[in-house]
């Protein structure tokens, strides 16, 4: 995207209604948020274990024995129809949703060490990845804070350069500025910051404008409906601009259908992640697949193609 002409075109007097989309963007966020966790949650919270010995024991085996999985998803330029990135994702042994696991975790007081448990596994991913592609991964704020992850970083030989860490909001952060000096030697060190589930809540703005992120996140929850809701496209357009002031870029995550990837790619967003270009997947055969450096995916619109390259059917849902 052309930020110049873009930015001129578009005038000063946009500013503040660009603001005023924000805010609404961040109340009707929060509402879909609050919503979704409730449905979310509900069949979860049964699911954790009240017995605290035995999810105490359980959380210890998998951080000191068995370790957890790690799924890809492909993150795809708009642009091109490339691989970009990839975002490493835990997988538990019982089938369980990470978030049932990360809730009962936090009941026995194990929260961090399955935070670093997963952070730290997902970082050995980038190995399968090709040089020009980013690894993105999961961190909480308290794990940033809990300190030494450079040195476990530097210890693991993850390349920092292609990291990108993706921060979200489990908890309201009261002071900015430890985490900034964390965030910054990580980012001194050449990775990336992203700002995970952007509109999914109040915290979330104030994470952007506090840590001014690589990259922009945008929420499932501002994608679903997006082609049909006029008010969700005014959002997703309100943080392409203000990721054009942060000079920042912007992924859509959940996109599920093709229309939803044509009027991301027509806002301006600039990469997509979802179910409809690829699920999560651990089997490695798949990520090689994804990796091969003549795939191009269909991202149904105008885009720089190799001729060379084998077509590709419109849904990959492998
Ligand atoms: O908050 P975060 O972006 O880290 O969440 C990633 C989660 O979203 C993963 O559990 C992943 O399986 C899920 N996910 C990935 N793509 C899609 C999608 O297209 N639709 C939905 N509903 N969930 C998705
Ligand atoms: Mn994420």
């Amino acid at each position: 995207m052309n930020a110049l002409s873009l930015s001129s075109a578009l005038g000063a007097s946009l500013a503040g209604n660009v603001l005023l989309l924000l805010v609404v963007v961040a109340l009707i966020g929060a509402l879909i948020s609050t919503r979704r966790r409730l449905r979310r949650r509900g069949p979860d919270l049964a699911q954790i274990d009240v017995n605290h010995a035995a999810a105490r024991h359980r959380v210890a085996d998998l951080v000191d024995q068995r370790g957890v999985e790690i799924a890809l998803q492909p993150i795809i330029d708009l642009a091109t129809g490339r691989l970009v990135g990839a975002e490493a994702l835990a997988r538990f042994p019982d089938g369980r949703c990470a978030d049932t696991w990360f809730e009962e975790a936090s009941t026995t007081g194990q929260a961090l060490d399955l935070d670093r448990l997963a952070f730290t596994s997902a970082c050995r991913a980038s190995s399968a990845l090709p040089e020009g592609c980013y690894l993105s991964v999961n961190a909480t704020p308290e794990l940033l804070l809990s300190g030494n992850l450079v040195a476990t970083l530097v210890e693991q030989h993850v390349p920092l350069h292609r990291l990108v860490i993706e921060v979200t909001e489990h908890v309201k952060i009261s002071s900015y500025g430890d985490l900034k000096a964390c965030l910054l030697e990580l980012r001194e060190r050449g990775a990336r910051l992203a700002i995970d589930d952007t509109g999914a809540g109040y915290a979330s703005f104030n994470h952007v404008l506090q840590l001014r992120p690589d990259i922009i996140k945008i929420d499932r929850s501002l994608i679903a409906d997006l082609t049909e809701d006029p008010a969700r496209r005014s959002l997703v357009t309100a943080l392409v601009l203000l990721a054009l002031d942060l000079d920042a870029t912007v992924v859509a995550e959940g996109v599920e259908t093709a229309s939803e990837l044509t009027t991301l790619g027509a806002l301006g967003v600039d990469y997509a992640q979802g179910y409809l270009l690829a699920r999560p997947s651990t089997d490695r055969l798949r990520w090689e697949r994804w990796t091969d450096p003549d795939r191009v995916w269909d991202i149904g619109q105008p885009r720089v193609v190799d001729v060379d390259a084998p077509s590709e059917p419109a849904h990959h849902l492998v």
